[in-house]
């Protein structure tokens, strides 16, 4: 039906999804560098940073916290998810309908689809679902396209990576959040054969200021729309200054290093 209704979540064409589905995840274990970052309230003022252009998080989340946030942060529902507890072939519930997420106040939804599990047929069904209704709500979908599987070899490469990336498109997405495929050209190759469908990389486990700002910035260079990120903001003693340095690079096409230079120096950083 409606092809590119991820505006709502985009700013001059970009975003910044501000991810945090962890607790869920991974578990509380991710809140342990920054213990105050388990009190959600503290995630969602991050999300009223200009930079972020939407916060993704669970149903019991958005229900407890998100009406006090309704007015300056944008919703993306993230549908699906499970927690680690288990072990098997990789899998996902669904937690949510889009009709709810559209009552609680979402713009957006997000799905994971595990292509090369056992489970990828199922995955993909629910996820039909999900993706038709949401054009009826006129609601981007996000797809976090993760290539998972006991079976599956080779799940990091870059081929890998940019089949995922492709089916994103294939299958209806207007956003695929992909893994950083490890170079400039696997990015831009990701990029070249999602089509119309945008895509943005996944944070990943913290790293240090200027290589994650560098990677984000190959990522941009490489064609890419921004980024969906967890744990490289909300695990950092000053999130609001790598905000500031990722709204830089990201939106204002600043360099790594120019974007930290400021961002070291900004106001916000005083604020943090
Ligand atoms: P990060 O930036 O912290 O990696 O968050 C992005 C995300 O996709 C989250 O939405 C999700 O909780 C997490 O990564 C899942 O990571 P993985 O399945 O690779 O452990």
């Amino acid at each position: 039906m409606r092809k590119g209704a991820d505006g709502s979540i985009t700013r001059d064409g970009r975003m910044l999804i501000l991810a945090y589905d962890h607790g869920l995840e991974h578990g509380p274990v991710d809140f342990e560098p920054v213990p105050e970052t388990a009190d959600p309230e503290v995630v969602f003022d991050l999300a009223t940073h200009d930079a972020v252009t939407a916060l993704a998080v669970q149903k019991g989340i958005a229900e407890a916290y998100y009406p006090d946030y309704a007015d300056d942060v944008t919703l993306l529902a993230k549908l699906n998810g499970t927690s680690n507890m288990w072990s098997g072939e990789p899998d996902s519930a669904v937690n949510w309908s889009v009709d709810y997420a559209a009552e609680v106040g979402a713009d957006a939804i997000g799905f994971t689809v595990y292509g090369g599990s056992n489970h990828e047929i199922e995955m993909v069904e629910e996820f039909r679902e999900a993706q038709e209704r949401a054009r009826e709500h006129g609601m981007a979908v996000v797809m976090w396209a993760y290539p998972r599987g006991q079976g599956l070899r080779n799940a990091e490469s870059p081929d890998t990576i940019a089949y995922s990336a492709r089916t994103a498109l294939e299958l209806g997405a207007d956003v695929a959040k992909v893994k950083h495929p490890g170079s400039r050209e696997a990015m831009a190759h990701a990029v070249e054969v999602s089509g119309r469908t945008k895509v943005v990389m996944s944070g990943g486990s913290k790293t240090d200021d200027l290589q994650f700002l560098r990677t984000v910035e190959s990522a941009i260079a490489a064609g890419a729309k921004g980024l969906a990120v967890g744990r490289n903001v909300f695990q950092r003693e000053h999130p609001r200054a790598i905000l500031d340095a990722l709204e830089a690079v990201i939106f204002d096409g600043e360099s790594a290093e120019d974007a930290l230079e400021l961002a070291t120096r900004g106001p916000e950083r005083a604020a943090d």
